[in-house]
């Protein structure tokens, strides 16, 4: 792939730089950038400005070797990676600046011929918004290199790699490849071939938007119906656990697990680029999204039933990451309803425990009733404990501990194993006054 090899990623975040370290280590030549001086400057040591194992390693390669430099200048390439935040406005709409000051810069830098890939999640059509603005910005250039204008090639290929295991993803899974043209799409599945061992899958821009968003949302709505069934099964007195281990012996059915509600910086988001998109359309899509922001709330009002009647209650609240056994704390729940707890219980004690990390996060600094309290601590001091993420360290608790403490606990981490087909000896509600 020899007419690609000056690579530029625009955006070193959690996916532009591991991206732009493995093509940088797989044989193109990448120059990355960001407006975060520090971390360019970081970058440009063989530092890595997160956490995300077998990075710095690969990172350090790379810049020893000279195939990766970072900078805040946006240079001429041959390829273009678009890999900046998307998030959402307070009208649920995406946020599309990023990729548009990511579009004025690169645009005096064309020449014509070049690549431009977008890879950051995008409502749907914005590539080929983004593809108009290049051109407005350029009137010299083209889509179709038609009237004798030279043409850019814009593509969309998402990212759909998971936190922790990034490295290894990029490498091995499949990707979906949308070209606004044939040859967008086959030069852009040429540039992803030199580091990709996934099936390099042809599609257009817009169905390659639509089936990042579509992933996410598919996950989404299956959680929804998970938190569902757990606040119908609270108010039948039954386990929701059981009851959806049951429903999956079932060969066809496959329902996820309930929690506290979901978290995190894509599940949460990308299904409200799809609303925002087809609001009229999208009614199941919505509804999960409600439904799983509304779970946070339904735990709150569940501890604050358990300690109506102390008159000082202490509460352990565990976890604050947004999933279990790593140190994200991104749009969790958890933090949502440590928070909340502080606020709606102003004469108790909220007991915050988080073994990923070294200190309560800003949204839980400065709150005078919430302590940064070590799990065995917290649960002896704590009169309900309300177990928030199902982190490896708290299966393994002290026999006894749990004993005469109020539980909420909204993982199932806790429940009384009992086996499939011996008779029921009574409900479990997500309430217990003992364990
Ligand atoms: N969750 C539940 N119940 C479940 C599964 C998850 O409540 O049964 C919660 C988690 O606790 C967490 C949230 O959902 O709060 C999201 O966690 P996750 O592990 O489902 O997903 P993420 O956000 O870490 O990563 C997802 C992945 N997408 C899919 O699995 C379809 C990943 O492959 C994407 O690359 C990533 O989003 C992204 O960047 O879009």
């Amino acid at each position: 792939m020899s007419e690609q090899q000056n690579v530029v990623v625009v955006g070193l975040g959690y996916i532009g730089l591991p991206t732009a370290v493995v093509l940088a280590n797989y044989g193109s030549q990448v120059i990355g950038v960001d407006i975060n001086e520090a971390n360019v400057a970081r970058i440009n040591r063989g530092e890595i400005p997160f956490v995300e194992p077998g990075l710095e390693e690969q990172l350090a390669r790379a810049v020893a070797e000279g195939t990766l430099r970072a900078t805040t200048e946006m240079p001429a390439g041959d390829a273009y990676i678009v890999a900046v935040p998307t998030p959402f406005k307070d009208n649920y709409e995406g946020d599309v600046s990023y990729i548009r000051a990511a579009a004025r810069n690169i645009a005096p830098q064309l020449r014509g011929d070049e690549l431009i890939i977008l890879e950051s999640t995008s409502p749907p059509q914005t590539t080929r918004r983004m593809a108009e603005y290049l051109i407005e910005l350029r009137p010299d250039l083209s889509l179709d290199g038609l009237e004798g204008k030279p043409a850019i090639h814009v593509a969309h290929c998402p990212e759909r790699v998971l936190p922790g295991k990034v490295m290894e993803e990029l490498i091995t899974n499949d990707r979906i490849i949308g070209g606004m043209t044939p040859e967008a799409t086959r030069r852009a599945q040429a540039l992803y071939a030199t580091f990709c061992v996934g099936q390099l899958l042809p599609t257009d821009d817009v169905t390659a938007e639509m089936a990042k968003l579509t992933e996410n949302s598919f996950r989404d709505v299956n959680i929804a119906f998970a938190n569902e069934l757990s606040l119908i099964a609270d108010r039948l007195g039954i386990d929701v656990w059981e009851l959806i281990e049951l429903a999956n012996h079932h060969p066809r059915v496959n329902i996820l697990q309930p929690g506290p509600g979901v978290g995190g910086h894509c599940i949460a988001v990308d299904p409200w680029f799809i609303v925002s998109s087809a609001p009229e359309q999208a009614q199941l899509i919505r509804t999960a999204r409600e439904v799983n922001d509304a779970k946070p709330e339904w735990v709150v009002q569940k501890v604050k039933e358990a300690v109506e009647d102390k008159a000082v209650p202490v509460v352990a609240a565990l976890g604050l990451a947004f999933k279990p056994d790593i140190d994200d704390l991104r749009e969790s729940p958890a933090v949502g309803i440590t928070q909340a707890l502080a606020r709606e219980l102003p004469h108790g004690t909220v007991l915050a425990v988080e073994p990923h990390v070294a200190d309560l996060p800003p949204a839980l600094q400065g709150l005078k009733n919430v302590r940064f309290t070590e799990v065995i601590d917290a649960i002896k001091r704590a009169d309900v404990v309300v177990l928030l993420v199902d982190h490896q360290q708290f299966t393994k608790l002290p026999k006894g501990i749990l004993d005469g403490k109020q539980i909420v606990d909204t993982k199932g981490l806790w429940r009384p194993t009992r086996a499939l087909g011996a008779p029921v000896t009574g409900a479990m509600p997500m309430v217990t006054a003992a364990h």
